[in-house]
């Protein structure tokens, strides 16, 4: 069964135990208004209070993914106040990063175009970033004055290493999804036109696994950059002590003895 809810800037369905958002503003290359910001977070809060939801994918509507910040809604008039992007990024950016990484399930962004600003840190802050050939991503801040926002400047050295983060976002450059794929940047690049559907094939897979044991999964290594080796096998035992008291664990390795497929109930 599947269920659409409308939004005012994306389009947002669940269906398989797969919430798949869209941003949908493909006449700016869905580019990112208060407004998309607001619909965004509105649908991560429906996706965390749902228990029917076990994997999300997010991708684009049109030929972009996400060109980044709306740059109409910072045109400046001479004389005016310039505007606050750091109260942007405080209050509506940030959360939006924070909510998005926090999601206690399996994050894919489908990139089917153009992720750039802001649109290229939101996949990369996706668990698994899949992208059609003709996608490509662009750092593309330094263009106007800005410096890489939403976690950028801690995901992509992180992802692809000092020289190559700080080449991108100093330079500007496209990178091409087959680019980003070589430098271990994404998980994977795929023919457009099999993007959706690889992508939702992977969601519907991950939509019937442990759910509770693939979020401990994404604790361990969001939390891992910060900690030190002992700090982390401190965490692991914590959280590998939560997954084995799971009813997911306790079918995993009874259906394992029984030599049958498990049926994770996600809890
Ligand atoms: O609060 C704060 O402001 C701080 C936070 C900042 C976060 C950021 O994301 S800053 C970075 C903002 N983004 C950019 O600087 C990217 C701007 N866009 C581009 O450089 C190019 O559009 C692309 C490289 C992404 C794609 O180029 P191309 O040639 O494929 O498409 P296009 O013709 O440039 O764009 C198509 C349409 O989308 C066009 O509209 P039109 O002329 O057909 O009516 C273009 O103006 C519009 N568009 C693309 N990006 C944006 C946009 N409109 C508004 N804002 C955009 N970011």
């Amino acid at each position: 069964m599947s269920a659409t809810t409308a939004f005012e800037t994306i389009l947002f369905d669940i269906a398989e135990g797969v919430a798949t958002v869209t941003l949908n503003r493909p006449d700016k290359l869905n580019s990112f208004t208060a407004q998309m910001r607001r619909d965004l977070s509105d649908a991560l809060k429906r996706i965390e209070t749902d228990p029917a939801v076990r994997a999300m994918v997010l991708t684009g509507a049109g030929r972009g993914f996400c060109a980044g910040q709306d740059l109409n809604d910072r045109a400046v008039k001479p004389g005016d106040a310039p505007p606050d992007t750091g109260a942007t990024l405080d209050k509506e950016y940030n959360p939006l990063i924070r909510r998005l990484r926090a999601l206690e399930l399996p994050v894919i962004a489908a990139v089917n175009g153009v992720a750039a600003g802001a649109g290229a840190n939101l996949a990369l802050n996706c668990d698994i970033v899949i992208a059609g050939k003709s996608a490509k991503f662009i750092q593309a801040f330094c263009k106007i004055g800005l410096i890489p926002d939403c976690g950028g400047t801690w995901v992509l050295p992180r992802l692809i290493g000092h020289q190559r983060a700080l080449g991108l976002a100093l330079l500007g450059d496209t990178l091409p999804a087959e680019k980003a794929l070589e430098w271990g940047m994404i998980w994977d690049c795929v023919e457009d036109d099999a993007l959706a559907r690889t992508a939702g094939d992977m969601a519907r897979h991950l939509a019937t696994q442990p759910t509770r044991g693939l979020a401990y999964i994404k604790q361990a290594f969001n939390q891992s950059p910060d900690n030190t080796l002992n700090q982390q096998l401190d965490l692991e035992r914590d959280l590998q002590r939560m997954a084995g008291k799971t009813e997911d664990f306790r079918e995993g390795v009874t259906a394992f003895l029984e030599k049958r497929k498990p049926a994770f109930k996600g809890a």
